[in-house]
């Protein structure tokens, strides 16, 4: 090497051949100014961080309120993930099924060639290696996300284990590593002066699955971005786990330990913005019971020795939604935002250099500079912050953190919940009657949709596992793999599902159910349930709780309230069977039997 390298490779910090040739083809495409090694160290990030604030990207926030911390806004038009601009590239349209867009390959790379040639002048090319899991897991999960966004750097020095150990390892193993290349399509002319939050009005959020690579363009925000999260660890990852027998799914984990002392994990499945993160980092309202967090957004899981199903977070930070978590509602999340060593997007600025948004403390502050960089006051009629506006913090500083959640291996999952966010029809909770009919459930789950992307907020719409827009392939599929890899586990051991929601309205249009801490009583139910101690109605879809047989100590709801918010109701699930036969009909053929045998018995039990 060395003479036939492009010049600013010289300072490479590896001779691993396969890394180096992609870096400098990209290099060759996109014609950075600059290369920088990312090695993850906190020199770097201060450096970064104090370029970014110099660039007008970051506002450093009060030191004395979030020390090391940061607030960046982002352009109006690059507030989510662009859902419609996302692609699943597979050699075959049949491969990306029916939930994804989908592109011949080759034209897809031409069309975005065109686009990224050049596309980093003018600006620094950052290399950065990643691993999703553990460094030292048996099978680490590599990457390596080219970028020319330092607030993509920094983000993912949060959110990923990052730097010069990954690259190492890479390099001692000669492992194989996922090219996630992304640049936000803004180059920059001689002379030319620099935005804030550099994008391009076109984005393309691109997967090539068979050759497990990821191409991002035009967008600098969250899941659009920082390429390890729903790129990798979602749409390629469940590419992955469907070769080599595993599950990538869009959930939370917790574990919780009962009064007894004994340990149960539950793992759940929660549309974006459907309230992950909040149950991961629950305070219990109930004596006894104790919620530690173990992930709050992505969960990796595959069937152990014993035929268990174990499960690990990939991620190393939370990027969570900001509006809606407050010291009410979720104060372990505010205590670990209070730490520090947080990147805020898109949230409101205190005149104190603080931080705020919709729901973080019950006084509103009488003056705001909203997420827009305007005046804002309590009287203005649209929020301070925006509805997608985010936190993103190291998870190792949540009070609560389970030391499970440093096991490469991982933890025993117990329970999967499946939720939705639902006005009507599905009961705060019900238990499967069995695996099957909760693959069922997970199938048939529905959301209204919220501003985690682009598009239209509060349509119902089917949102198979919480994975509508993060299965890699096509969905009928990824449900067959579900069946197929639970098939070999012991079916003593397999979780039991339940079906949450925490989103039901009564007849005046509030809550049916408090929610947040209050979960705790749903979690100690679906226990109870599994050591066959509580008591439950059966419905035709399943068992529900009777208002008795939750716990309901200090809670201030009468017994019809609670009623209300358990109950099955026979007629909105009759009007509930043509959209899933419509559902199913979508699949075109691809989803299993057994999930449409489900469908069947449902209907019969209705009838
Ligand atoms: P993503 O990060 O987009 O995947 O979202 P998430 O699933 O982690 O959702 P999160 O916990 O951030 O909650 C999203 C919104 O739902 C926030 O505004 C919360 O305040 C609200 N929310 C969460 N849990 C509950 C609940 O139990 N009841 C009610 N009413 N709202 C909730
Ligand atoms: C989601 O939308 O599910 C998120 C936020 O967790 S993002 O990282 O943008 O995907
Ligand atoms: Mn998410």
């Amino acid at each position: 090497m060395g003479e036939t390298r492009l010049p600013l490779l010289a300072e490479a910090p590896t001779t691993y051949e396969p890394l180096l040739s992609w870096v400098e083809d990209i290099a060759e495409l996109t014609r950075p100014d600059h290369i920088h090694w990312v090695d993850g160290s906190e020199a770097e990030y201060r450096q970064l961080t104090d370029e970014l604030v110099a660039a007008g990207t970051l506002t450093r926030l009060n030191p004395e309120l979030f020390p090391n911390s940061f607030a960046a806004f982002s352009d109006p038009a690059d507030v989510a993930r662009v859902e419609e601009q996302t692609f699943i590239c597979s050699r075959n349209e049949r491969d990306a099924g029916f939930t994804n867009n989908w592109m011949d390959p080759d034209a897809m790379k031409e069309k975005l060639t065109g686009l990224f040639e050049g596309s980093m002048r003018g600006r620094t090319m950052y290399v950065i290696p990643f691993v999703m899991g553990h460094l030292d897991a048996e099978d680490p999960k590599f990457g390596v996300e080219i970028t020319d966004s330092a607030y993509v750097v920094a983000s993912m020095r949060i959110m990923a284990r990052i730097g010069t150990d990954v690259l190492k390892k890479i390099e001692q193993t000669r492992a194989f590593f996922v090219p996630a290349l992304h640049s936000v399509g803004a180059p920059l002319e001689e002379g030319q002066e620099d935005v804030p939050w550099p994008c391009n009005p076109e984005k393309w959020i691109v997967h090539f699955p068979e050759e497990r690579s990821i191409w991002s363009y035009g967008s600098g925000y969250g899941g659009n971005a920082l390429l390890g999260k729903k790129c990798y660890a979602l749409r390629i990852a469940s590419v992955m786990a469907r070769d080599e027998g595993w599950l990538a799914e869009h959930m939370l984990i917790l574990k919780l330990t009962s009064p007894e002392n004994k340990v149960y994990n539950v793992a759940a499945a929660f549309p974006s913005a459907c309230g992950k993160t909040n149950l991961a980092l629950l305070d219990p309202t109930i004596e006894g019971w104790k919620v530690e967090t173990l992930g709050d957004d992505i969960t990796w899981m595959r069937f152990g020795k014993e035929g268990e199903l174990r499960a690990v977070n990939p991620e190393a930070g939370l990027f969570g939604v900001a509006p809606g978590t407050g010291w009410g509602t979720n104060p372990n999340a505010m205590r670990a935002i209070a730490k520090g060593n947080s990147i805020f997007t898109n949230v409101a600025l205190t005149d104190d250099g603080g931080v705020w948004w919709e729901g973080m403390t019950e006084e509103v502050p009488r003056h705001l500079t909203d997420w827009q960089g305007n005046d804002w006051t309590p009287d203005a009629d649209r929020p301070a912050a925006h509805p997608n506006s985010r936190f993103c913090t190291p998870i190792d500083q949540i009070d609560m953190l389970a030391p499970e959640y440093f096991a490469p291996d991982g933890v025993e999952v117990n329970a999967i919940l499946f939720g939705g966010r639902r006005k009507t029809t599905v009961p705060l909770v019900t238990q499967s009657r069995s695996w099957a009919q909760g693959i069922f459930y997970g199938a048939t789950l529905s959301s209204e949709t919220t501003a985690a992307a682009a598009g239209a907020v509060g349509v119902v719409r089917r949102d198979p596992m919480a994975m509508l827009p993060f299965i890699g392939y096509d969905a009928g599929d990824y449900l067959a793999h579900w069946v197929r890899v639970s098939a070999k586990a012991n079916p003593e051991k397999l979780p039991k599902i339940f079906l949450v929601n925490w989103f039901r309205r009564t007849r005046d249009g509030g809550f049916a159910w408090p929610g947040f801490g209050d979960n705790s009583r749903v979690l100690k139910w679906a226990i109870e349930r599994i050591e066959g101690t509580a008591d439950a109605v059966e419905t035709p879809i399943g068992h529900v709780p009777t208002p008795s047989s939750l716990d309901l100590t200090g809670l201030d709801m009468t017994e019809a309230e609670v009623e209300d918010a358990v109950r099955f109701d026979r007629e909105e699930w009759l009007n509930e069977l043509p959209g899933l036969t419509e559902w199913f009909e979508r699949f075109g053929g691809s989803l299993p039997k057994s999930i449409t045998a489900e469908l069947e018995s449902l209907k019969s039990r209705l009838a």
